[in-house]
């Protein structure tokens, strides 16, 4: 049976072989906010509802992400975790404990990939709070098979898809992953529409921490536009990244936007700001849309502090469906579990209405 507005939801159980048990963050040791639960809470959620209508991600190679991603850090994450029980130690997470930065060798030139696995979790690593687990490869390989499997949805004529990706994307630059990301999902998605169809793609990134790996990605692209509104980097995670004066470079120059937004915004003002994050891509004039959809900007989120509501994301798919593209979203960050298959639900059901 099939129903007027039914979304296709790609799902896979393999994200279920990430399963850190601790992450190292604010100087401890503590049960991970990125865990198994989320993804599972989201799809019984939308299993609950026959409006979508799930399918399995299909195996896309490795090839989508090296078009992306160095192939180093594949070939790293692929063979770090065996590694580090023969050469450290039974370990069941496996965690960085130093970072290679540039100004270690000031005058003296950039050095090679090192030998060492110890080593190598410094290179390819930007922090602590994403451990590798026995099964993080497969898992993180499952998540992008979801974002291109909603891909070929969209590309096959669907106006909507939704992928459950787990683990998350946006942190994961070129080089590099941490915030809880090891490949980064839309990024891979957006270069894939791009190299099929020749077409602009917007990536709109909606999670409370800005993406500062998919603006890495695209900086100085003017064939993908990077959109994001984020908690102010200011008091925010990433830090780093995600200030307003940063709108790309060369030929990117002008194809990325960043709103960093204050303490506690709510959602009259949130969905103010989303509407001028609206006239920018709508300006852009893109052929498809992706949405990188984290829910911790929720009220309530464990690890963020804006105050948007349910009725708020329900309000902002609503308005994104709008700009009338083609439109993939995909699962980013979330935190608050027992609202999240709820806020998940939500956003997408105002995408439908
Ligand atoms: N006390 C995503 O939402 N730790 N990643 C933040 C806050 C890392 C978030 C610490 C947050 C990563 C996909
Ligand atoms: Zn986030």
């Amino acid at each position: 049976m099939t129903y007027a507005g039914e979304m296709q939801v790609v799902y896979s159980p393999q994200h279920l072989l990430h399963d850190p048990a601790t992450e190292i963050e604010s100087s401890t040791s503590h049960s991970p906010f990125e865990h198994t639960g989320r993804a599972e809470t989201i799809k019984a959620s939308l299993l609950a509802d026959p409006q979508f209508a799930f399918r399995a991600p299909s195996d896309h190679g490795v090839e989508p992400i090296t078009a992306v991603h160095d192939a180093g850090l594949v070939k790293f994450l692929s063979e770090a975790w065996a590694e580090y029980q023969q050469v450290v130690g039974a370990r069941r997470e496996v965690v960085p404990d130093l970072f290679y930065r540039h100004e270690l060798r000031n005058e003296m030139g950039d050095s090679e990939e090192p030998e060492s696995v110890v080593a190598r979790l410094g290179w390819w690593c930007f922090e602590t709070t994403t451990p590798l687990t026995e099964g993080t490869y497969a898992a993180a390989r499952a998540a992008v098979d979801t974002a291109l499997t909603a891909t070929d949805v969209v590309l096959g004529g669907e106006r909507a898809a939704y992928g459950l990706c787990r683990p998350p994307g946006h942190h994961a630059t070129r080089d590099l992953y941490g915030g809880y990301c090891f490949f980064n999902n839309a990024a891979i998605a957006a270069h894939e529409i791009v190299a099929r169809t020749g077409g602009k793609v917007t990536v709109l990134d909606v999670d409370y921490h800005h993406g500062n790996g998919t603006q890495e990605i695209f900086y100085d692209r003017d064939d993908v536009q990077y959109v994001s509104l984020h908690g102010d980097p200011r008091r925010a995670y990433p830090y780093f990244t995600g200030h307003a004066d940063e709108t790309g470079s060369g030929r990117g120059l002008g194809s990325t936007f960043n709103v960093p937004l204050p303490k506690r915004m709510a959602d009259d003002a949130y969905i103010s700001a989303l509407s001028t994050c609206a006239e920018k891509i709508a300006a852009f004039k893109p052929t498809a849309l992706i949405v990188s959809l984290g829910l911790d900007t929720f009220i309530t989120d464990p690890i963020a502090d804006l105050a948007v509501t349910t009725e708020g994301f329900a309000r902002s798919g609503a308005l994104l469906a709008q700009l009338g593209l083609p439109t993939i979203v995909l699962q980013e960050g979330g935190y608050d579990v027992e609202a999240l298959g709820r806020n998940v639900h939500a956003w997408l059901t105002g995408f439908s209405a």
